[in-house]
């Protein structure tokens, strides 16, 4: 039975690779792929921006609740100037509007917003993909996808679970469907979230197709005041990378590290290109004065360290899902994939007439290989002096919020998380689980609805994992060395209990100070390897310490995981069951 339905799948995908891309790409190697991104000059096209979409109708007194259908669709998008169009999976109100990434939707706080998402793509993917991970195979064929808001406050049933997943015209649903139209209350502070695909299984890919877009809850009362640059000044710069062949098609390795085990999966993608608004290494045109960039790493796999190559410094505003106290600035700043960070930058300080945006950060991060010429840059920012000179009526506040910085005292239980990568007897990655739980076993993560809880998350790989968690926010208040590691990690791969194992007895090493541009509210924290990261958890809103308006506690719940896609789709991801 298993046999068959593997040779089903092997099946139809040799037929799609003939369908959708004409001639048959010849074997790639990493040398292809660095000489396709090599010949594409830097600079060249201009920074895109995505369409808007407001979130709401009316304005003002008078501003309503909104109402959206966002597609999903199969089309070329040009890259670069000079690199053939390329097929890609793109959100959009239509076929011809449709964007890499999608349409920017702006919300306004407590102002509710329906969306229905609708899939419209085809029959079969643009990208390999790998049934021997927890995968959604629809019986008839098709694309399953599903939408989650990253970031967002909402009920379940609209949280995109992996297994509420459906395919084109909703002809096939995963077990969890509920629902077609999903609905935002938009009840969390002014914050920049995105959303993305969460398909069970495919989430890598779907991300790597295009399927992302940025989605912003705005707070005029509160924001206003600030003065922060806004309109023309006010950009997302949505970073993501990605290889390409030499057609222009989008490369994903089919042969997988442990080939007999998983005949596609890698545990990390890494691109040598990078793509900033859907174009690579494009340039922007600034005026001397203060701009704001909300900058979304929205890799798969890869870390941005970002600087700018003339000492400019980032005035950092804001991370994902708040703002700080007060702006910090630094002269560069590190960003995991699913990470924002929310700056201003000063072009009147600078001292040239351009500028580039650079990133220093090793892949696999902290211990993989340095940044090269290629993937070391990211886009270029280009003065021009208008005449006359217009008057920069910007500020940067001194003073933002006011939420209080947490302490392990706020919380009432203490949960451990254990981060495991399993390997091969040849040392390559089989799989990635937390606390050595698969996401189909029983949800172990039960809190209290309103409560605010302290995560030990021990990281016994060796890589440095983003943590996402779905309705809750979190920031990380420590982070410890854990000390005569192979004697705990042996404790804890024979136990797998932290408490038994003695934590606080190999939680004695070095601590690594949390940036201050990382101090707020959060919905991805970094997680260094061979530390133990103490996370304060909570499941309730910042500034209105009331009941969330829906029910948090009814199915299909939601999910705590890595945000490494590759990681999350095997299977570094658990259920995460809200109790009353
Ligand atoms: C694809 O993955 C296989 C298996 O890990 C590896 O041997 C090969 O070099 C990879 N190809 C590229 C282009 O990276
Ligand atoms: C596409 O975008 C244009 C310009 O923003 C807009 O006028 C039009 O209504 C959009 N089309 C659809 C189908 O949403
Ligand atoms: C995000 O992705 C980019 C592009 O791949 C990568 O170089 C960078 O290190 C990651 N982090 C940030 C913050 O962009
Ligand atoms: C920037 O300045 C350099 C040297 O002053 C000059 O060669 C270059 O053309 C200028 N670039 C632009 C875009 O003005
Ligand atoms: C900036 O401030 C000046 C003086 O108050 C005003 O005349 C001008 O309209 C403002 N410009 C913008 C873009 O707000
Ligand atoms: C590490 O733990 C092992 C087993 O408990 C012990 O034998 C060893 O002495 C310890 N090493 C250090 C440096 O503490
Ligand atoms: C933890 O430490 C205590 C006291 O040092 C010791 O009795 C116990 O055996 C240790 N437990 C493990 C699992 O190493
Ligand atoms: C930095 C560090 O100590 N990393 C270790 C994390 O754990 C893995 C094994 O699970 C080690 O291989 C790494 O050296
Ligand atoms: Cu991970």
């Amino acid at each position: 039975m298993s046999s068959f339905v593997v040779f089903v799948i092997v099946f139809s995908l040799a037929v799609s690779a003939a369908d959708a891309q004409s001639p048959p790409p010849a074997p790639v190697t990493g040398q292809t792929l660095q000489q396709v991104a090599g010949s594409l000059k830097m600079y060249v096209d201009p920074l895109p921006d995505m369409p808007k979409l407001n979130g709401y109708s009316g304005s003002g007194n008078s501003r309503r609740p909104g109402s959206l259908t966002i597609g999903m669709y199969q089309k070329k998008w040009q890259f670069h100037r000079d690199l053939p169009p390329t097929t890609v999976f793109v959100y959009g109100t239509s076929l011809a509007n449709a964007t890499f990434p999608g349409p920017t939707i702006i919300a306004k706080q407590g102002t509710p917003l329906q969306v229905t998402w609708q899939n419209h793509l085809p029959q079969h993917h643009i990208l390999p993909i790998d049934t021997t991970v927890p995968t959604a195979i629809p019986k008839n064929g098709g694309v399953p996808t599903v939408v989650h808001l990253h970031g967002g406050v909402h009920e379940p049933q609209s949280d995109g679970s992996a297994l509420a997943w459906f395919t084109a015209d909703f002809s096939e649903k995963g077990p969890k469907w509920t629902k077609a139209t999903y609905t935002y209350p938009n009840i969390l502070h002014a914050a920049n979230l995105w959303y993305h695909d969460h398909a069970l299984g495919l989430t890598r890919a779907n991300l790597l197709a295009g399927l992302i877009g940025a989605y912003n809850i705005q707070n005029d009362d509160v924001e206003t005041p600030f003065d922060l640059p806004c309109d023309e000044y006010d950009r997302h710069l949505i970073i993501v990378d990605r290889n390409f062949n030499v057609d222009g098609s989008l490369y994903m390795n089919s042969t997988g590290d442990n080939p007999t085990i998983h005949p596609e999966w890698q545990p990390e993608y890494f691109g040598e290109a990078i793509i900033v608004n859907g174009k690579a290494w494009p340039y922007l045109t600034v005026k001397p004065r203060r701009y704001r960039f909300r900058i979304l790493n929205a890799s798969n796999a890869r870390y941005l360290r970002l600087s700018l190559s003339n000492g400019l410094q980032f005035i950092v505003i804001g991370s994902d899902s708040s703002y700080l106290n007060a702006p910090v600035a630094t002269p560069s700043v590190l960003l995991a994939p699913a990470e924002i960070s929310d700056v201003v930058i000063d072009f009147s300080r600078l001292t040239s007439n351009e500028t580039e945006l650079l990133n220093d950060a090793p892949y696999p991060y902290p211990t993989g290989s340095p940044a090269g010429p290629l993937n070391g840059k990211v886009m270029k920012f280009v003065l021009a002096r208008p005449n006359p000179t217009q008057p920069d009526n910007s500020t940067i506040p001194v003073k933002q919020v006011n939420y209080p910085l947490p302490s392990a005292a706020d919380a009432t239980v203490t949960r451990y998380i254990a981060m495991y990568e399993y390997l091969s007897p040849a040392g390559l990655s089989t799989h990635l689980y937390i606390n050595g739980k698969r996401f189909e076993d029983p949800a172990t993560e039960s809190p209290k609805v309103g409560s605010i809880e302290l995560w030990e998350v021990i990281n016994l790989t060796g890589d440095n994992h983003p943590l996402h968690i779905h309705l809750g926010l979190f920031q990380r208040i420590k982070v410890q060395q854990l000390v005569n590691l192979t004697d705990f990690q042996n404790c804890m791969s024979a136990n797998n209990d932290a408490v038994a194992c003695n934590i606080s007895r190999h939680a004695t090493g070095p601590t690594m100070a949390v940036p201050e541009y990382e101090k707020t509210w959060k919905n991805v924290v970094k997680m260094e390897p061979g530390y133990v990261t103490s996370v304060i958890v909570r499941f309730n809103l910042v500034d209105q310490k009331s009941q969330y308006p829906f029910d948090p506690t009814a199915e299909p719940g939601y999910v705590y995981h890595c945000h490494i896609l590759d990681h999350e789709d095997n299977a570094m991801i658990r259920p995460l069951k809200m109790v009353a």
